[in-house]
């Protein structure tokens, strides 16, 4: 079941530029930074609230690592702005399998790792009225830290 927002993708051209942006205007702060290779992306999740269910709701502020990357491409296509939506939940595999059997395209066989641990799979924006949507389930919380992961 999806259970909440999990992230809004958006993509920049300058990261540290776009990250300043929102702590400046909004004073939001960067909770965690990394580089996924494999979606060819840096980016920067930024916390807007905490839930109960294993996760929070952020922004993904993301910059292509190489231009022919999902990110490059749309950048490129675009300009910059709210690449795709991502919906929690606790089964990114049942999810998953439920919507294919609806008759949408599932982007990934198996799920594949994004922010922070997690588990993640989108489906295709032809499909989904022009919305690209990732799937997220959040990586377990680490002992000791309850509310974080
Ligand atoms: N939102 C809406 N529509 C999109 C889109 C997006 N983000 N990206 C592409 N499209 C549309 C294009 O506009 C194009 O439409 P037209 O044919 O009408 O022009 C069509 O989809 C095909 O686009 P394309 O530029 O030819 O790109 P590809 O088909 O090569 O790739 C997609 C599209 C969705 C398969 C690819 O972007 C993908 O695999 N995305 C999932 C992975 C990803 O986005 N990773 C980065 C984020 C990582 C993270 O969140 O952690
Ligand atoms: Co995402």
């Amino acid at each position: 079941m999806l259970t909440r927002i999990d992230h809004i993708g958006i993509a920049c051209h300058d990261l540290d530029r776009t990250v300043e942006f929102y702590r400046a205007t909004y004073g939001f702060e960067v909770f965690h930074s990394e580089v996924n290779e494999e979606q060819g992306v840096r980016e920067a999740m930024i916390r807007i609230n905490g839930t109960s269910d294993g996760g929070a709701s952020y922004l993904q502020l993301l910059e292509p690592t190489r231009p022919d990357s999902a990110v490059g491409k749309w950048l490129a296509k675009n300009g910059e702005g709210v690449h795709h939506i991502a919906f929690g939940t606790e089964d990114v595999d049942g999810d998953a399998d439920d919507i294919r059997g609806k008759g949408v395209r599932v982007l990934y066989d198996e799920p594949r790792t994004g922010s922070m641990g997690s588990r993640i799979t989108f489906l295709h924006p032809k499909d989904c009225h022009g919305v690209l949507t990732e799937l997220v389930t959040a990586a377990p919380p680490a002992p000791g830290t309850p509310d974080e992961h």
